[in-house]
């Protein structure tokens, strides 16, 4: 798991046990084995919920599960830390791809005997992704997402959970921060937290794997046998997203600790300079789902308007 030749973990020690090493953080200047490393990541999310005051002891979460390596860490983590997590499974309807990863979610759980709630988008709701991106001639990621916001809220809330819990990392919120300040989105730099508060019509939303970086989350998988689907969604490609996180790569590359002092500094120092535009608190009813809405429908309910009646379009001619 360290860069550099075979004769890495015979050299370099554990910084706190002087054991052979299996991980090297360049950014923290460490090494570590396999039990400090394992240790160092429930750390992590731990100071993560109790810094940003995610969860409180006695509180229920649902993680949102995708079946990648993100999702299950943090639901694992959870966990093994003593949270009451049931697992959430949208199944997104992007051919293979999705089926694999149902298959991954649902046998993390099976395995470990945990809840997890699954919501099918053409089975409950007459869509998926590839048609609702075609009707939209919009790029998938958008309808995805509006699809996953919407599902994820209400789930959380019909279920009655205190939090909705994302596998989002450092990468990733590294990466987002990097999109919206070169555009300068102010309204989203506003809401770029790792806890949003619950509100009329949504959940609290917290991210306690932003102290992890992408590559942790990956070790800490492998390191305890959690089995996740390595595959990237198809219909990510051309998505600036992985853009911004191969320039952020680069960066650190370069200036270890760069991802992280850029997206906690940000948090620290800027992040309550920007006002939101809209407030979440004065959106009215939506007519058909009850849910928060600028208009008479939700732009969910207005997605699966559109979607709902067209001629499903096959994952393939949307690559
Ligand atoms: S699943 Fe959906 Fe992601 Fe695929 S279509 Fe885009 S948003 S890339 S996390
Ligand atoms: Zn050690
Ligand atoms: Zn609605």
């Amino acid at each position: 798991m360290a860069d550099g030749d075979g004769d890495w973990a015979r050299l370099v020690k554990c910084r706190v046990c002087r054991q052979p090493a299996i991980i090297d953080l360049r950014r923290h200047n460490a090494n570590f084995c396999v039990d400090h490393f394992l240790r160092y990541c429930d750390q992590q999310v731990a100071k993560a919920i109790d810094e940003f005051e995610m969860l409180r002891p006695g509180e229920r979460a649902l993680v949102a599960v995708s079946g990648g390596k993100d999702s299950l860490a943090i639901w694992d983590l959870l966990v093994r830390a003593g949270w009451e997590a049931d697992g959430l499974y949208v199944g997104l309807g992007i051919g293979d791809y999705s089926e694999a990863s149902a298959g991954y979610a649902r046998r993390f759980a099976a395995e470990r005997g945990l809840a997890l709630v699954e919501i099918d988008l053409r089975a409950d709701h007459g869509y998926d992704v590839p048609t609702a991106a075609a009707v939209t001639r919009r790029v998938p990621c958008s309808a995805c997402g509006l699809s996953k916001r919407h599902l994820f809220d209400r789930a959380a809330l019909d279920g009655g959970y205190d939090a909705l819990v994302t596998g989002h990392n450092l990468d990733d919120e590294a990466a987002v921060l990097y999109g919206n300040t070169m555009r300068w989105q102010t309204d989203y730099l506003a809401r770029q937290r790792p806890v949003l508060p619950a509100g009329p019509g949504f959940p609290r939303k917290v991210k306690p794997l932003v102290r992890l970086t992408e590559r942790e989350t990956a070790a800490y998988c492998v390191l305890r046998g959690i089995d996740y689907l390595v595959e990237e969604c198809p219909m990510a490609a051309g998505n600036k997203h992985l853009a911004y996180k191969e320039a952020l790569n680069e960066m650190e590359l370069r200036s270890p600790g760069s991802k992280a002092d850029f997206y906690f500094g940000f948090l620290a120092r800027a992040a309550d300079r920007f006002e939101a535009g809209a407030r979440r608190d004065d959106l009215g009813a939506c007519r058909s789902c009850g849910g928060p809405a600028e208009s008479e429908l939700c732009a969910f309910c207005r997605l699966v308007e559109r979607a709902a009646g067209a001629e499903p379009v096959p994952v393939e001619l949307r690559r």
